[in-house]
């Protein structure tokens, strides 16, 4: 097995969102023994603790929740994920989904420094893709996808010094998508495996589909899992639950199929709300399945009861 080096990166953000609670969330990932259970695998773990946002002069707006901040959050993000991604697989605790402007922007200028494109993988009831003129509820976390794609909109954040292109973007899960979001879908090309088609389909298909893509264009792959992408059953600890997501086994398998790839560059784990937890059960999912991402093989999951 290919041990790695493992850095965890504590985002303590809420400013993507009205409802708070994600702040708690690095906390959480470190109580449900993130840490111990890859390195188990026989990778070595840093944690460098958690970071903070940038100051920032940029004033309030009316219509957007916490902006200064969530600037501040984005150049802090950008510069971490540069400055880790060098010396081994950056793990970005969440927080909100917010976050995923800076990671993803500074995951593609890494990209761009070693000559190879940056993929995105998109685990999540929704698409993020709102602009901040498009976004009804004001919510940042709702737009990281078109911050990072390069969308209009956005002139008062960092520039996107290396922009992923939407059809380097592959979504897996969607049922939650505004009609803003879905007409601007429609016209750029990401790859859209919404949960009806996963029915259907299965979810393998649409994803090998995206890595054989990935590793054509000798891409790297960084992924953002969303605990909306999975069903409120299994994972209760999020504000913004939508029924019909992903079962447990769909979402191992996801991971399984990552770490087979071998393409995975970085990972976001976001939008955990423990103040919502039962009993540490959606925290301890999350952490179960980085585990599958960095290499636990099906016979040693752990027993587990509440
Ligand atoms: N998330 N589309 C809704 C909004 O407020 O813009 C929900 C966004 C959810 C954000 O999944 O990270
Ligand atoms: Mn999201
Ligand atoms: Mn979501
Ligand atoms: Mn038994």
């Amino acid at each position: 097995m290919d041990n790695k080096h493992v850095i965890l990166v504590g985002v303590p953000m809420d400013a993507g969102k009205r409802r708070q609670g994600c702040r708690m969330g690095p906390d959480a990932y470190r109580v449900a023994g993130l840490d111990q259970a890859l390195a188990n695998l026989g990778h070595q773990v840093s944690d460098i603790g958690d970071i903070q946002p940038d100051d920032t002069d940029v004033p309030e707006d009316l219509h957007l929740f916490a902006l200064p901040q969530v600037i501040g959050w984005t150049k802090a993000l950008s510069r971490t994920a540069q400055n880790t991604a060098p010396n081994g697989l950056p793990i970005f605790m969440g927080g909100d989904h917010a976050l995923s402007m800076g990671t993803v922007a500074g995951m593609a200028a890494h990209a761009q420094q070693i000559g190879r494109p940056l993929f995105v993988l998109w685990l999540d009831a929704h698409s993020d893709f709102h602009t901040p003129d498009s976004t009804g509820s004001g919510n940042l976390h709702g737009t990281p996808v078109a911050y990072f794609t390069g969308q209009t909109g956005f002139d008062v954040f960092p520039h996107v010094a290396a922009p992923v292109p939407t059809d380097r973007v592959g979504m897996i899960g969607l049922r939650s998508v505004d009609p803003a979001e879905r007409a601007r879908l429609e016209k750029d090309h990401a790859m859209l495996a919404d949960m009806r088609s996963i029915d259907e389909h299965g979810i393998k298909a649409p994803l090998i589909a995206f890595l054989e893509r990935v590793r054509a264009a000798n891409g790297i792959l960084h992924v953002s899992l969303d605990v909306d992408f999975l069903d409120p059953s299994i994972a209760p600890a999020v504000g913004t639950t939508v029924p019909g997501g992903a079962t447990e086994r769909e979402a191992h398998l996801v991971m399984e199929l990552l770490h087979e790839s071998g393409l995975v560059c970085s990972l976001d784990l976001v939008e955990l709300n423990p103040f919502l937890d039962e009993r540490g059960r959606t925290a301890k999912l999350m952490v179960d399945l980085a585990a599958s991402l960095l290499g636990r093989r099906i016979f040693d999951r752990p027993t587990r009861s509440f």
